[in-house]
């Protein structure tokens, strides 16, 4: 009997007006070109779970939330994710490119929130055992070119980007950190390029796993 091959999962990250929507549909169709199956997903979000507490999160205004509480409620939705969509697409063969992950958590509850990593890496372990990504792409833009993005495109800002600027770069600052952590996972894009240096920057990452994993 032949066993299925495992897909991968694969991350993007960024702050806010990095251009995640902008490339994620590119990688999938990138993905697709290939002939690869593709399920694409967020986070917080992917499950009804998920997606209810994203509203709560991020547009629930009038609501205090706690940071730890925030905290719990990313790995909520996170384990909901990981169990009924995540792993099984991955069992299955599907490959899984899915908006924000864990390093999202580190970069905004503990970069931006000042929650201590060890509280973030003890949900992680809990949530997530041995799931890792296989490939992250990390969306770097500077502060004042992201914010500008966001205000082009924005009808309205959630919790997170109606932050403080302070806030912001302690999350991109964080994102760095992780990437400097994890050089074998994590690959930085110059995203303050303009789209097509943006995107020619992705396909070289892209192509070489692809390459690798096939
Ligand atoms: N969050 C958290 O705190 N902890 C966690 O664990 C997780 C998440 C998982 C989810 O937001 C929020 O949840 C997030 C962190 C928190 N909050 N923030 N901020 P999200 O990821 O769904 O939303 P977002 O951050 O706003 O991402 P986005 O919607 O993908 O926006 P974007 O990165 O800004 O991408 P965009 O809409 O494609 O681009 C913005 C504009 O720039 C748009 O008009 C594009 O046409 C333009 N653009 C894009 N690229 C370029 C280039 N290269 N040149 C010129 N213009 C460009």
């Amino acid at each position: 009997m032949n066993s299925v091959q495992k897909g991968k999962f694969i991350t993007v990250e960024g702050q806010d007006g990095a251009g995640k929507t902008t490339n994620i549909e590119f990688i999938c169709d990138q993905l697709k070109q290939r002939g690869i199956d593709v399920l694409l997903t967020r986070e917080p979000g992917g499950t009804k779970l998920g997606e209810e507490l994203r509203d709560l999160m991020l547009n629930g205004h009038d609501l205090r939330i706690n940071d730890m509480a925030e905290l719990l409620m990313m790995f909520a939705a996170r384990a909901q994710h990981i169990s009924e969509v995540i792993k099984p697409a991955i069992s299955a063969g599907t490959w899984v490119l899915c908006d924000r992950f864990t390093d999202a958590t580190f970069a905004y509850q503990s970069g931006g929130r000042g929650l201590p990593p060890h509280s973030v890496e003890t949900l992680q372990r809990l949530v997530q055992g041995e799931l890792q990504p296989d490939l992250t792409l990390l969306l770097d833009v500077d502060l004042s070119t992201g914010q500008a993005r966001s205000r082009q495109r924005n009808s309205g800002q959630d919790r997170f980007e109606s932050e403080q600027t302070a806030f912001k770069q302690r999350v991109r600052d964080a994102y760095l950190e992780l990437a400097r952590r994890h050089p074998n996972r994590i690959c930085v894009i110059d995203a303050s390029l303009k789209l097509s240096e943006v995107q020619k920057q992705i396909l070289q990452v892209l192509n070489r796993f692809v390459e690798s994993a096939l």
